[in-house]
């Protein structure tokens, strides 16, 4: 979406994109004006408090080199606007809480901190700097991740334990993948995939695979009586492949250069409706029909609602939502 940007800044995994900022004096701030003023701090190592805004000379950010400390600012800082500006374009939602203000990012967490993180007391996102500081955290989809759990915090509130916490972690990951397929950055186009930016591993795989969750070798694929025992990031699984079908049906297909083959239970065949009218029907179950305690059979449910609000009952697309959730062993 085009911004009025006062900034330019070479990320990581972004490329080279446009930044908010906010001139103080001769001294550029990481503050961004379009988006309620959200700040970008670099922790410099530590684990506590704000560390220091990031401030710049000639308002260009940044060279895409994780020595360059302002890389991973504007990474971060870049996934927080285009999130921001997701949900307010496609949902009308002003801000996590559609309050209006704005949270905060805080870039360089510790020391080879693999991982990155939302919390509801800071009102925060916290990024590592990964393995040996040269693998951060930083990407577009895990920036979206964490923040949407914020989004997540302020409606439905799913508790993160069972099968609550997995449909929490499904969440974020839905709209990560909405995220980044909205920008479709040169750098970072729109993909199934969770961290692929990032190769955590160091073999080039991602974090999890929305299409068959399983290949991240511990994720489910489906629904089983058991999936309220496994940890959040794992019985995200299912619902992470209900969305990947209803969005883009069943069967292989090749999307941006990556391709993707999902194998539904008991062959159930499920017709795609996109990605953008399945995530609308995610954001609608989201913030109107889930609770903290919805669970797979409640998810069922409330997208249905949503569907039905949305398409119309019993219309194709509520069908296809209908179709999906059979396809990964839940209801009917
Ligand atoms: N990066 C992880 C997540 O957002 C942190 C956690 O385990 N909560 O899910
Ligand atoms: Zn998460």
């Amino acid at each position: 979406a085009e911004k009025v940007h006062t900034g330019t800044g070479t990320g990581q995994y972004v490329g080279t994109v446009p930044l908010g900022t906010t001139l103080s004096g001769s001294t550029y701030q990481l503050t961004d004006p379009d988006r309620a003023g959200h700040k970008t701090y670099d922790l410099n190592q530590g684990t506590s408090g704000t560390g220091t805004l990031f401030t710049d000379d000639n308002d260009v950010w940044g060279n895409g080199l994780p020595s360059n400390r302002q890389t991973a600012g504007v990474d971060v800082a870049f996934g927080a606007a285009a999130t921001w500006d997701y949900y307010k374009e496609v949902y009308g939602r002003n801000g996590i809480r559609n309050d209006g203000v704005a949270a905060y990012s805080r870039a360089h967490y510790g020391s080879s901190y693999v991982n990155a993180f939302w919390q509801d007391s800071c009102f925060c996102m916290t990024y590592g700097d990964g393995s040996g500081n040269t693998h951060p955290l930083t990407a577009l989809d895990v920036a979206a991740h964490e923040m949407s759990h914020g989004v997540t915090a302020a409606t439905a509130n799913l508790t993160y334990s069972g099968e609550s916490g997995g449909l929490n972690e499904a969440t974020s990951d839905i709209f990560a993948a909405a995220v980044e397929f909205y920008e479709n950055l040169p750098a970072d186009p729109g993909d199934y995939l969770v961290g692929e930016k990032i190769d955590i591993n160091g073999n080039g795989t991602p974090l999890r695979y929305m299409d068959k969750p399983s290949k991240d070798g511990s994720s489910r694929d489906s629904w089983s009586s058991t999936l309220g025992s496994v940890d959040v990031h794992y019985s995200s699984g299912p619902a992470n492949h209900f969305f990947y079908l209803l969005s883009e049906g069943s069967g292989a297909k090749t999307i941006n250069g990556v391709s993707y083959d999902s194998p539904t239970y008991d062959g159930q065949a499920v017709t795609g409706i996109g990605i953008t009218n399945a995530a609308a029907i995610w954001y609608r179950a989201l913030t109107t029909y889930m609770t903290s305690s919805t669970n797979y059979a409640g998810a069922r449910t409330a997208t249905l609602s949503a569907a039905a609000d949305l398409f119309g009952a019993y219309s194709p697309t509520y069908l296809a939502v209908a179709d999906a959730w059979a396809a990964i062993n839940v209801g009917s």
